[in-house]
């Protein structure tokens, strides 16, 4: 065994010993939750409901899950942000990078006697005082997957629906991830869950109105084949009044559109903000690590694939960009 497999298992283990041990948890996804952080929570919260531990799960913003993550079972244990305890014995942190990813409610933190951090983000800060970070896992559900065999969890249909959520999209429906992420599918899959359709209603169903939005969107589109050391950059802006009336999941959608663009190495999206500012995603097919430009402009994420906040003109957010790509 290798040193990072030695380190690995032992932080497995000592979050299993905090997770059976504790007597009451707060479990925190990031906020803008994905499927991977929602399945993540719902799936532990799940677990301390049967244990009969006083559990909440939640996230700071917005206000409202994801529409299409409405049926994941577990949902029922989501809470308000407001109405998360002020102190509690075990607060587990899933899917999140830094604390700044659990918003307004980062504050929690404090008021926790234990804080444990369960992620897969290579660019993971490290924030809680116990941590169980895998940066080769495919998502923050197949490192939970591990943790559910340690502690002896037997899978079932419910949690696995929650698990597969995050697999699916956090793969990209298995573009990537390699043998584990369909060693962990077909486990899942035995449970009897129907994946195509847990797909289908995450990834593959959008309202009439994403149409016309694509159309606006795209042909915003810039090509600067000199980018990131002759790699090439394409771009596009998402501007409030594209958005209007659609949900997150219709504005997540467009970078993956986007980064297909044969002629550029890295695909950004730069999304206008309610409050002006911008929010910019990032992807990359080979050679360009996203998460160290991400976190040089002060967000983070994968190698390929990133994100950061960004203020001023568009001209200079694409400017700024293009000096950090090199
Ligand atoms: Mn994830």
């Amino acid at each position: 065994m290798d040193r990072v497999h030695d380190r690995l298992a032992d932080e497995r283990d000592a979050a299993v010993a905090r997770l059976d041990a504790a007597a009451s948890v707060t479990v925190l996804c990031h906020v803008h939750p994905d499927a991977d952080t929602i399945g993540s929570g719902l799936a532990l919260g799940t677990i301390f409901e049967r244990r009969g531990t006083p559990v909440q799960v939640s996230f700071a913003e917005p206000g409202a899950l994801p529409e299409s993550m409405e049926d994941l079972p577990g949902r029922h244990l989501l809470v308000d942000p407001a109405d998360v305890a002020d102190t509690v014995d075990l607060l587990v942190t899933v899917d999140c990078g830094s604390a700044a990813r659990l918003g307004s409610l980062a504050g929690r933190l404090a008021g926790a006697a234990h804080t444990l951090v369960v992620d897969h983000h290579p660019s993971n800060t490290r924030f809680g005082d116990s941590h169980l970070v895998d940066a080769d896992a495919v998502s923050t559900t197949a490192v939970l997957s591990e943790v559910f065999d340690r502690w002896g969890v037997e899978m079932d249909r419910d949690l696995a629906h929650c698990l597969y959520a995050g697999l699916v999209t956090d793969t990209g429906s298995f573009r990537w991830g390699g043998a584990s992420a369909h060693v962990l599918a077909d486990r899942l899959l035995a449970t009897g869950i129907d994946g195509a359709a847990i797909a289908r209603r995450l990834l593959d169903t959008h309202p009439f109105g994403w149409l016309p939005m694509l159309s606006a969107v795209l042909g915003t589109a810039q090509l600067v084949p000199g980018a990131a050391g002759g790699g090439g950059l394409v771009y596009a802006f998402v501007r409030r009044e594209n958005t209007l009336g659609l949900r997150p999941e219709e504005v997540e959608s467009v970078i993956d559109i986007v980064r297909t663009t044969a002629e550029a190495e890295v695909a950004a999206v730069v999304k206008e903000a309610r409050d002006g500012s911008w929010s910019v995603s990032l992807r990359s097919k080979n050679s360009v690590d996203v998460a160290d430009v991400a976190t040089r402009l002060g967000g983070g994420g994968h190698r390929f694939a990133a994100g950061y906040t960004a203020t001023g003109a568009s001209d200079q957010v694409i400017a700024r960009l293009l000096e950090t790509l090199g």
